[in-house]
């Protein structure tokens, strides 16, 4: 007998093919590649949103609706690669969201997790869970997860932040549920600091329960603070090569990131400073809250002036360097990669 594997023709294979799938089945050999590829291919590309530019499209849209009407009046940071489909990375969302004078974003609350990134106007608040916290520039204000959430703005002048949502990950795994409240606005039954005296003071209350399950009971990690830790940590040892100082927000519970889907840290460049190339499986979103920096993101060569926002997805180089003394808010997925057993990181010479 000959054992010689007698191999088919193209033409036999399409007609096998053919019948498999009036089955409901492939055939795997021809998909494998582009199944298990040597290393992720972000669908993503590098891009960056220039403030100045977006930010007279962004109070156009406030004279266009009310923020009642629009229940969120938010511009939606599209990836160019994935226009339509709300994502910014191939996992997250991002939006830039303006409130305008006496306006109410009415409360509602949702499975994917929320952060804001404050970047414009004073007056800003948001109420999460009964406490409300006033949002100040750079600060990182978190919306947990089923927690009821109402936004203001008690200033004279417009008020606009980044919106970070984990929402094309909770759409993968088909857990996106949305209730609204009764009201516009819901009642206060805490005093404004509340969360941060009791979670945020490097002490906590001697019956630690979590008050978000998952996420971090503090809700407004001030930029007043951030800022101050990490220049006095620059201070303290030598710069790192690739991450010159970074500090992530941390939930005091359990040491972990603040979110169970997005993680969140700020990077201090000084001066003069460039961190040489890295890259990781997550993809990122930054903003600059203060300063000049340069970001090279795969082939991309992106000037960042304050208040401008990037994004490097999973597995595309980056590095920085800083024209002045930089501040770099930036979130991503990290936490879910790592939880599943998924990142890897790798540092450039
Ligand atoms: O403020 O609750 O940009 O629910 C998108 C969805 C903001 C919010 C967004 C939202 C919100």
């Amino acid at each position: 007998m000959d054992d010689v594997v007698k191999t088919s023709t193209e033409a036999q294979r399409q007609e096998f093919y053919g019948r498999l799938a009036t089955q409901n089945l492939a055939p795997l050999w021809e998909v494998l590649r582009g199944l298990l590829p040597s290393e992720p291919r972000s669908k993503a590309v590098p891009h960056r949103w220039v403030y100045d530019d977006l930010r007279p499209l962004l109070l156009e849209s406030g004279s266009l609706l009310t923020a009642q009407e629009a229940e969120r009046r938010v511009l939606v940071l599209e990836n160019p690669a994935l226009k339509g489909m709300s994502r910014a990375t191939a996992t997250m969302y991002a939006g830039i969201q303006l409130i305008m004078p006496g306006e109410t974003a009415p409360a509602h609350r949702h499975s994917p997790s929320a952060l804001r990134f404050m970047l414009e106007g004073e007056g800003a608040i948001t109420v999460v869970g009964g406490e409300r916290t006033t949002m100040r520039r750079g600060d990182f204000v978190i919306t947990p997860s089923w927690a009821w959430h109402d936004h203001g703005n008690e200033g004279t002048q417009p008020c606009a932040w980044l919106d970070g949502l984990d929402l094309p990950l909770v759409q993968f795994l088909e857990a996106s549920f949305n209730e609204h409240y009764n009201d516009d606005r819901q009642s206060l039954t805490r005093p404004e600091g509340d969360s941060l005296a009791r979670f945020g003071s490097g002490m906590l209350p001697l019956n630690t329960t979590s008050r978000y399950g998952l996420t971090t009971p503090i809700f407004n990690y001030p930029f007043a603070r951030t800022r101050a830790a990490l220049v006095a940590a620059a201070a303290g040892e030598a710069l790192d090569p690739h991450e010159a100082v970074t500090l992530r927000y941390a939930n005091p519970i359990d040491g972990g990131w603040t979110m169970p889907t997005i993680a969140a840290w700020m990077m201090f460049v000084p001066a003069g400073f460039e961190t040489r190339p890295m890259r990781s499986t997550d993809g990122q979103v930054m903003a600059l809250a203060e300063g000049a920096l340069t970001a090279h993101v795969g082939d991309k060569r992106y000037d960042l002036a304050e208040s401008d926002v990037a994004v490097a997805p999973g597995w595309t180089w980056r590095s920085y360097r800083a024209e002045k003394d930089s501040f770099l808010f930036c979130f991503s997925d990290r936490v879910a990669h790592e939880k599943l057993g998924l990142y890897r990181e790798q540092r450039g010479a």
